[in-house]
């Protein structure tokens, strides 16, 4: 009786075999007909064919296994098919890690992200006077801050709240960062407006409220400048990638995805900071990832913590916004850090930062 075991063993082997070889035949030719169905926009998932495939099995399904077993079955090889058909699409993408191993590094200025150093980007929500900008600017310069912030076209909430100094404001922070040897970032709203940010700022930034303009992504797709693309509020982490895409399919590849805090139920904080995110980004794509703490949190006591939590969580950079004087500043008054505070915030997170700004 044993040996006869054996022999049927055997038998089980050769068709564990011939199964292995047909199923690896049959993936290669749904990931051929999935690079078709790419290549001509459309869907790789089409529930009508599968459905037909699943009858025509049962019908002449001979036993001695059930129909639900055979269905069964088939839905999982059907499963992995589509799963290596996608896989096959993300390779495709120019965000992914898949389709770029290393590291992309965006330099700017001094500043490099994504090189292994740590960056502190700072300075005020909006950019007021010529004063308030050189008072900014020597005191962070003075700390090694290497990035200065300051907004010049303002995305308001209420279309009568300060709508920041334009064309004015984009000299100011030029000559302040040039000045301190500083990169200069600033957003940019509109696609009539790329070409003049693009000609005093170091960066263009993409906000929040625009991460899904894609006209405007495709803008600063064609400059050809470092580009901070914030993610969304009810923005999802594909939603962000794609907009990435965006820019990245117009020959800029040098992009840099900021996570600023997303949309929640919790009213304690602004957003809820998704360092998951913000990690799933280092993970999947290999642009840098900055995690803008003031924004996320919209309270000054979580800064520390937060930007501690990014940095050691694999962020490139931390973003604050840093005000002479917080208390008159024109916009985003609760949130931003003073100098004395932003002082104790970057004592705290030094440990975090290795050798970079705040050193
Ligand atoms: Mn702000």
């Amino acid at each position: 009786m044993e040996t006869r075991i054996k022999e049927l063993r055997r038998e089980i082997d050769r068709i564990n075999r011939e199964l292995l070889a047909l199923l690896s035949e049959r993936g290669r030719i749904a990931a051929e007909i999935g690079r078709i169905q790419t290549a001509l926009g459309l869907p790789h998932y089409d529930p009508v064919r599968e459905s037909e495939m699943l009858d025509a099995l049962t019908r002449q399904n001979p036993g001695p296994f059930p129909a639900e077993t055979i269905k069964k079955l088939f839905k999982e090889i059907f499963k992995a098919s589509l799963a290596l058909e996608e896989a096959e699409d993300q390779k495709t993408f120019l965000y992914s890690r898949r389709s770029h191993p290393e590291p992309t590094v965006v330099r700017a200025g001094p500043a490099a992200f994504g090189g292994g150093e740590k960056l502190v980007v700072a300075g005020p929500c909006a950019i007021e006077s010529p004063a308030q900008m050189e008072e900014a600017a020597a005191f962070l310069a003075s700390k090694g801050i290497k990035v200065l912030r300051g907004g010049a076209y303002k995305p308001r909430t209420s279309p009568y709240a300060f709508q920041g100094l334009g064309k004015a404001g984009l000299k100011i922070g030029r000559e302040v960062a040039d000045k301190y040897g500083m990169a200069f970032v600033t957003e940019v709203m509109d696609t009539r407006d790329v070409e003049t940010v693009a000609a005093y700022a170091d960066i263009l930034q993409v906000g929040a409220r625009n991460m899904q303009n894609f006209a405007l992504l495709k803008e600063v797709g064609q400059a050809k400048k470092p580009v901070f693309l914030k993610r969304g509020m009810s923005a999802t982490i594909e939603e962000w990638f794609y907009a990435a895409e965006y820019i990245l399919s117009q020959g800029n590849d040098q992009v840099v995805l900021v996570e600023r805090g997303i949309r929640t139920y919790e009213r304690w904080t602004r957003n809820t900071l998704d360092l998951s995110g913000a990690v799933l980004a280092k993970q999947e794509t290999h642009l840098p990832v900055v995690v803008d703490v003031t924004h996320a949190a919209g309270r000054t006591d979580l800064l520390a913590p937060l930007a501690k939590a990014a940095l050691a969580a694999g962020a490139d950079a931390v973003h604050v916004e840093v005000h002479p004087n917080p208390l008159v500043a024109l916009s985003d008054n609760q949130q931003q850090l003073d100098f004395p505070a932003f002082e104790r915030f970057l004592e705290e997170i030094s440990a975090f930062l290795g050798t970079g700004a705040g050193k």
